[in-house]
This record gives structure tokens, C-alpha cells and sequence, in this order.
């Protein structure tokens, strides 16, 4: 491993030689590699996917802004900067990446001390990361957004995404669209009520704040021994977005019973404690100042999350699996048909997670 990337290593300003490279994490779209020096000192050395993420330095500048930003924010509050948030480590030249024939790099210290989880392990773990990512956007708050590139355009832009979809089943380019018939009629007979948040946003009704965009429950480490949500991380997507769609990203991956990419979907179901547990956290954490049309409106954040992803896995089934790593040659719409399993439940469960979230 580590010989592949030995040009790319000597390229960043690590402290002490590196020993050991190792791959890491369950991250569907960067390459992650855990670094290792002599000192034992620890690295994340991760290969942006250019194919996604087109613009490399745009990238890096809204990473780096967003992190220094919140190095303040969390000092000014007694914390610790370097716990709290990523630190970057820059290129010996002084660049914010590295780039050359081996693609476009990035690194920054590896926080040994906390844990990233794939599935809560109690609906505690769960509350933690919804705080974690209210606070997160509370801290952002007065970011100047103007300064923000558009990473991915149109990202959580869920009308958009089915027209995305319509293309890819237009084109059929691996074939795939007769196999996938009934979950591309699940899609499309929600394609006429998916469009009510970008409505309320274009008047004016929804306000577009800075949010983290991709709040899945392993992009924030928590600290194993206070069980506290400790450093939000996986930054790429940082822009103006509804905050909405930050709890409702969370709820579809977490409050699920079971694995993303879980194949039995009789074991697939809304958990209505996570989903409660998530929904006080974030409330927690953004200390109340969502409006009362963004809070009417966190389970349709979340319902919308979930069809959208699966809209976005089923694309990506139909163009030949292009953008999310896959591990088998059907995983897109394996992960494709749990996320509409879950919209089937969140359109049963409406009237409860309603009643919840009217609790606080
Ligand atoms: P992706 O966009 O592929 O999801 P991430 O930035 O989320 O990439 O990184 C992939 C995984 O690597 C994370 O889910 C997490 O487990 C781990 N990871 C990333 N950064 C750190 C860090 N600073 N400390 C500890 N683990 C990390
Ligand atoms: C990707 O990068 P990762 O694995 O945290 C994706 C999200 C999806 C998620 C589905 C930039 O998240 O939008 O919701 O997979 N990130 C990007 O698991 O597309
Ligand atoms: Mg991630």
C-alpha cells in the first residue's frame, strides 16, 4: 500500500517519517488512508474523487475556510480547536492539496481518540450526533456564505435529482432500467410532491442557512468514553441548504433498524425512538432557532432525504455505478430499495413523527 503512495506522502509536512498507510473508514465516495509515522503519530492521507468533486481547489478552500472559522468559534466558547474540528495539514509548498499524476490529495491529523459509528448503538449515540450537527450549524451560523463555492450544484435539489434520474433511465447506458422497473415507478409517483421545499425556499419561506449537507451518523466522531458527539467531519459539502435536509440526511441513515445497504427488507423499518432521540439533540444543538416552518416541516426533511438518496442510487444503478463506490454488481439498488422501504414507512409513520417533534 504505502508504495503507491510514497510521492504523494513526501509531499505533505508530516511530523516524523511515515511507517505505515492503511486503507480506512466506509466513506462511498474518497479514498481513505490511515497514516502511521515512527513517533506514532497519525494521519488521515484521503484522494478526493475528482469525477464528484470537480473542482479540487474550490474544494479545499471551502474546507479550510469552514474549519478556521470554527477554530475560532470553538476557542471563543472554551473549547478545543484541534478536538472540535479537522486541522489540515498543508502541502510543503504551502498548498491546501497536493496534486500530480496520482490525483488530488488532501490530509489532515487523525483524531485517535474518538470513534465513528456506522449504526447507533443506543438511541444516546444517536442524540449525541444530532447535537453535534445542530451545533455544527449554530457555530456556522454567521459564516459568510457568499464566500462558499457550490461544491456540487443542485445537491439536495430533489426535483432536480429526478430529472436525473429521468435522463439515466432515458439513456439506460448498462441495460439496467427492465430489471429496475418497480423502483423506478416507486420514484416517479413521487415525483409530483417532491418539490414543496425548493418551492418554499425560492419565496422566501424556508431560510437558507449554512449546513453540512451529508450528515450521515459516521460523519461525526464521538468521543467513546463520555459518549458526547466530539468533531463533525467530511466537510465537502458545505454550502447554504436547508437545515431540514441536515436532520432529515441523518434520520434516513440512522433512525433506519437496519444497514443502508441491507438486503431482507422485511428488517428495514423506521425506528420512532431514534427518531426521537435525534430529533432532541439537534433541536439541543441548534439551541431552538429554527422557525416554526422549518420545524413543521423536519419530517418531510427526512422523507424527502430518504427518496431523494434512493433516487440517487437507483441513477446511479441505471448509468453503470459511476459515482458511489459499490462492493457487488447490484449494491446501487440494493441501497436503492431500502431507502424507498423507509420513504414507505415515513409516509405511514408521518403522523407520529409529527407528534414528536411537536414535544419540543
Ligand atoms: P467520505 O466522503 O468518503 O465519506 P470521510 O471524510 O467521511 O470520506 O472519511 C471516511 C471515513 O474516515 C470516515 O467515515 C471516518 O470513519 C474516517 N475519518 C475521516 N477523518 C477522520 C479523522 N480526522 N479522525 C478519525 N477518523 C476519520
Ligand atoms: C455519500 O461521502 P459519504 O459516504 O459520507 C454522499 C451522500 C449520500 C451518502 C449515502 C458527496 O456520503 O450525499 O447521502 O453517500 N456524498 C456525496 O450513503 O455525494
Ligand atoms: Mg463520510
Amino acid at each position: 500500500m504505502i508504495e503507491n503512495v510514497r510521492t504523494v506522502i513526501a509531499a505533505f509536512a508530516f511530523d516524523g517519517a511515515v511507517e505505515k498507510a492503511e486503507p480506512f473508514g466506509s466513506g462511498h465516495i474518497n479514498d481513505t488512508l490511515l497514516l502511521t509515522t515512527a513517533k506514532g503519530t497519525q494521519y488521515i492521507l484521503q484522494k478526493m474523487n475528482t469525477y464528484v468533486f470537480t473542482r479540487p481547489q474550490e474544494l479545499m478552500e471551502n474546507v479550510f475556510g469552514v474549519t478556521e472559522f470554527l477554530k475560532k468559534r470553538i476557542v471563543e466558547q472554551g473549547g478545543d480547536p484541534n478536538r472540535e474540528t479537522l486541522t489540515f495539514i498543508q502541502t510543503r509548498d504551502g498548498a491546501l492539496y497536493y496534486n500530480g499524476p496520482e490525483g488530488a490529495w488532501r490530509a489532515y491529523r487523525f483524531q485517535s481518540d474518538l470513534i465513528g459509528l456506522n449504526a447507533p448503538r443506543s438511541p444516546r449515540d444517536f442524540y449525541a450526533s444530532g447535537k453535534a450537527y445542530g451545533r455544527f450549524q449554530m457555530l456556522l451560523s454567521d459564516y459568510p456564505a457568499e464566500t462558499l463555492h457550490e461544491t456540487i450544484p443542485h445537491f439536495h435539489d430533489t426535483p432536480e435529482r429526478m430529472k436525473q434520474l429521468r435522463a439515466a433511465i432515458e439513456k439506460d447506458a448498462a441495460g439496467r432500467a427492465a430489471s429496475a422497473q418497480a423502483e423506478i415507478d416507486f420514484a416517479l409517483a413521487r415525483e409530483s410532491s417532491c418539490g414543496i421545499v425548493m418551492e418554499l425556499q425560492n419565496q422566501g419561506a424556508l431560510p437558507l442557512r449554512v449546513t453540512h449537507n451529508d450528515t450521515k451518523l459516521n460523519n461525526v466522531l464521538l468521543d467513546p468514553r463520555t459518549g458526547e458527539g466530539v468533531c463533525v467531519i467530511d466537510l465537502d459539502t458545505v454550502m447554504p441548504g436547508q437545515a431540514i435536509f441536515d436532520f432529515g440526511d441523518s434520520i434516513r441513515y440512522g433512525a433506519s433498524t437496519a444497514a443502508e445497504d441491507e438486503k431482507d427488507l422485511s428488517r428495514v423499518a423506521l425506528d420512532l425512538d431514534l427518531f426521537e432521540a435525534y430529533t432532541r439533540g439537534f433541536l439541543e444543538g441548534c439551541n431552538n432557532v429554527l422557525t416554526p416552518a422549518e420545524k413543521g416541516l423536519l419530517p418531510t426533511g427526512a422523507w424527502m432525504m430518504t427518496l431523494e438518496c434512493g433516487v440517487r442510487f437507483l441513477a446511479d444503478y441505471l448509468n453503470g455505478d459511476v459515482y458511489f463506490k459499490t462492493a457487488y454488481p447490484d449494491h446501487n439498488l440494493v441501497r436503492a430499495r431500502t431507502q424507498f422501504k423507509l420513504v414507505r414507512e415515513m409516509e405511514e409513520k408521518q403522523d407520529q413523527m409529527q407528534a414528536i417533534v411537536a414535544k419540543y
